[in-house]
C-alpha cells in the first residue's frame, strides 16, 4: 500500500514537471534571460485578439484576428482607446502587421490575402497574395518577413509580398516550429513561440536562436482558462527604445525590460 503511494506520488511529481517544461522552450546551454514589468500595467482591449502589435509615432497599431472579429486599429498608448479601426471582411481572420516605407501590411491566417493600408489615412489601398499560412509579421527596414507557424521564416519583397529568402529557425541546432507573432529590434529578430510564455532573440542572418526569452510572468489569470489566450504582441517603440508586451484578449499591455539570466525562482527572488 505504502510502495503505491509512493509510486503515486512519484507520478504525479514527474507529470506536474513534465507539464512545466512543456510551457516553456527547454533549454539548459542556451543564453536565457527573463521580462520584468515597468510601471504600471497600460490598458489593452480584452476584445482584441491581437496578432500583430508594432508602435509608430507614439501610437500602437495592432491587427486582430477570429473570423468576423478581425480589425486593424490605431490605439493611444496610455488610455489603450481605439482611435481608429478598420473591420475585416467577416471571412478573414487577421494575422500579423507591419509597417513598411509609408504602409501598413496586414497578413491573414489562411485566407491567402494580405492587406495594404496607408500609413497616413489608415484607408486599405491594395492587397497581395500570400502563398501559405500567415502567422507574424514584421520589418527589418527593406524586406517584410513573414513567421507561418513552422519554423521557417520568409523574407518578401514589399508591395508584391514576392518572396526572397526563407530561413529555419534552430535552438541548439533543433528547429523551433510555432513561430508566431514577430519584432525586429535592432538588428535582431523577436519572436513569441505559439501556446508558451517563451520569446526567441534570433540572429536573422543564421537563423539561430540567441536567447530564450521567459516571458511567464506576464501571464494571464484567462490562459488558465482558455488556452487561447496567449502572449502575442511585441511592438518595439524606436524613439524611446521602449518594448511592449500584450497577448491575446489580456485586459493589460506592459512595458518591459529584458533581463539577463533566468527568471529567479520563488525561494531567490527578493
Ligand atoms: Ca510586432
Amino acid at each position: 500500500m505504502r510502495n503505491s503511494l509512493v509510486k503515486l506520488l512519484l507520478v504525479i511529481t514527474l507529470f506536474l514537471a513534465a507539464c512545466q517544461v512543456q510551457s516553456s522552450i527547454p533549454s539548459l546551454l542556451s543564453p536565457q534571460a527573463h521580462v520584468e514589468v515597468i510601471g504600471e500595467p497600460l490598458p489593452h482591449d480584452p476584445q482584441a485578439f491581437t496578432q500583430g502589435l508594432l508602435v509608430h509615432d507614439s501610437y500602437f497599431y495592432e491587427s486582430t484576428g477570429l473570423v468576423g472579429q478581425s480589425t486593424f486599429r490605431k490605439v493611444e498608448m496610455e488610455s489603450g482607446q481605439v482611435l481608429a479601426q478598420t473591420q475585416l471582411k467577416p471571412e478573414f481572420f487577421g494575422e500579423g502587421l507591419a509597417l513598411l516605407d509609408g504602409h501598413f501590411y496586414q497578413l491573414t491566417w489562411r485566407n491567402r490575402i494580405g492587406l495594404i493600408y496607408d500609413a497616413e489615412t489608415l484607408e486599405e489601398i491594395g492587397s497581395f497574395p500570400v502563398d501559405g499560412e500567415g502567422w507574424g509579421l514584421t520589418t527589418d527596414g527593406q524586406s517584410l518577413i513573414r513567421s507561418d507557424g513552422s519554423a521557417t521564416l520568409t523574407w518578401h519583397e514589399p508591395l508584391s509580398f514576392a518572396p526572397i529568402k526563407s530561413l529555419q529557425v534552430n535552438l541548439e541546432g533543433q528547429p523551433v516550429t510555432q513561430l508566431n507573432e514577430l519584432e525586429y529590434i535592432e538588428g535582431l529578430l523577436y519572436a513569441n513561440v505559439f501556446l508558451t510564455d517563451t520569446i526567441l532573440r534570433i540572429d536573422p542572418a543564421s537563423g539561430q536562436v540567441l536567447t530564450v526569452i521567459d516571458a511567464s510572468t506576464l501571464r494571464q489569470e484567462s490562459t488558465k482558462t482558455e488556452i487561447n489566450n496567449v502572449l502575442n504582441g511585441i511592438a518595439w517603440d524606436p524613439e524611446t527604445k521602449s518594448l511592449y508586451l500584450t497577448g491575446k484578449n489580456w485586459p493589460e499591455l506592459y512595458k518591459v525590460k529584458i533581463v539577463d539570466g533566468p527568471l529567479p525562482t520563488a525561494t531567490t527572488r527578493p
